[in-house]
């Protein structure tokens, strides 16, 4: 039996659960939208899949829904930009939000692959920053059986972690990587999320996925949130959709959530950004670091 979803207050976090957020490094289960509404947004997702599988795009579509979606799929800069789930980021990061990134990881029906263990920042280019939050929305069950996320508690309190390039074929990440250290099952917590559920949890925070033995897709939208202190190190320019509030800092270009699928400007701005983008995301993890170091998020 899943989780009931956690009672917010009018739509957003209450303050002992964004402690629990600080203290365990993810909150979950969270109602972002009503199940029914999961379900059809799900079938807006593969009706596009569908149209576009065979389009002649620069690049296999696959790419386009694995990042920075919100940048040419309009469905996806809808869902992230949708003041439901704002009003709960907002909890976190404060009331000026802006997305980086928003991510389908999909695993098809009994397929083997997963996610190696990780820490998302490590291949940001932001440093060890807490001015950043991933919300990953299910739209459909993620369960242990599919292949949902497992969390380390507390683990967020680590520095960056040295992590190792698997280059597997089975591994959804880029590079394969995963983190150098051992974790111990019995440290995770299985993220087991109803469709129009949400997790939130913090870039230092050490998670993976298993395969999806089950007879559905397991399908997450993981969303990228930024607030403007957070600042790219590593490449010389970075880019982000302003999703609330206003952006003092001016630390990341601006762009607009695209009103069509797939258009020309979009297409060339998605190049812009991944391009912008290489020279953090093939920067190796930092130095060797202990496990649980202490350091406080
Ligand atoms: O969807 C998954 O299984 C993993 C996603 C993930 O690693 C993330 O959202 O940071």
């Amino acid at each position: 039996m899943m989780p009931e979803a956690m009672k917010l207050d009018n739509g957003r976090l209450t303050g002992p659960q964004v402690d629990q957020y600080w203290q365990d490094g993810y909150l979950f289960p969270i109602q972002a939208f009503p199940e029914a509404e999961a379900v059809q947004l799900r079938a807006e997702l593969e009706q596009m899949e569908k149209d576009w599988l065979t389009a002649d795009l620069p690049h296999p579509l696959l790419q386009y829904k694995r990042i920075n979606s919100n940048c040419v799929i309009p469905l996806a800069a809808r869902m992230a930009m949708d003041p439901r789930v704002l009003d709960v980021v907002e909890g976190v990061l404060g009331p000026d939000l802006l997305i980086w990134s928003a991510e389908f990881f999909i695993k098809e029906p009994r397929t083997p692959h997963i996610v190696g263990t990780h820490q998302d920042l490590t291949y940001w280019g932001m440093g060890e920053t807490s001015d950043q939050v991933t919300a990953w929305i299910a739209l459909s069950p993620a369960t242990v059986e599919s292949g949902c996320m497992d969390f380390v508690a507390g683990s967020h309190k680590n520095p960056i972690l040295p992590h190792n390039d698997t280059f597997s074929e089975n591994n959804l990440l880029s590079r394969g990587q995963e983190i150098a250290v051992e974790v111990a099952e019995s440290d995770k917590t299985h993220i087991e999320l109803r469709p129009g559920q949400m997790s939130l949890h913090h870039g230092l925070t050490i998670h993976g996925s298993g395969p999806n033995r089950s007879d559905d897709r397991r399908i997450g939208f993981a969303i990228r949130y930024l607030n403007p202190n957070a600042r790219q190190l590593q490449a010389s320019r970075d880019y982000a959709m302003l999703a609330r509030g206003v952006d003092r800092t001016g630390n990341f270009l601006h762009f607009a959530p695209p009103s069509t699928l797939f258009s020309a400007h979009s297409l060339t701005l998605f190049d812009e950004i991944r391009s912008a983008r290489a020279q953090a995301l093939t920067a190796g993890a930092r130095e060797k670091v202990g496990l649980y170091g202490g350091k406080s998020g």
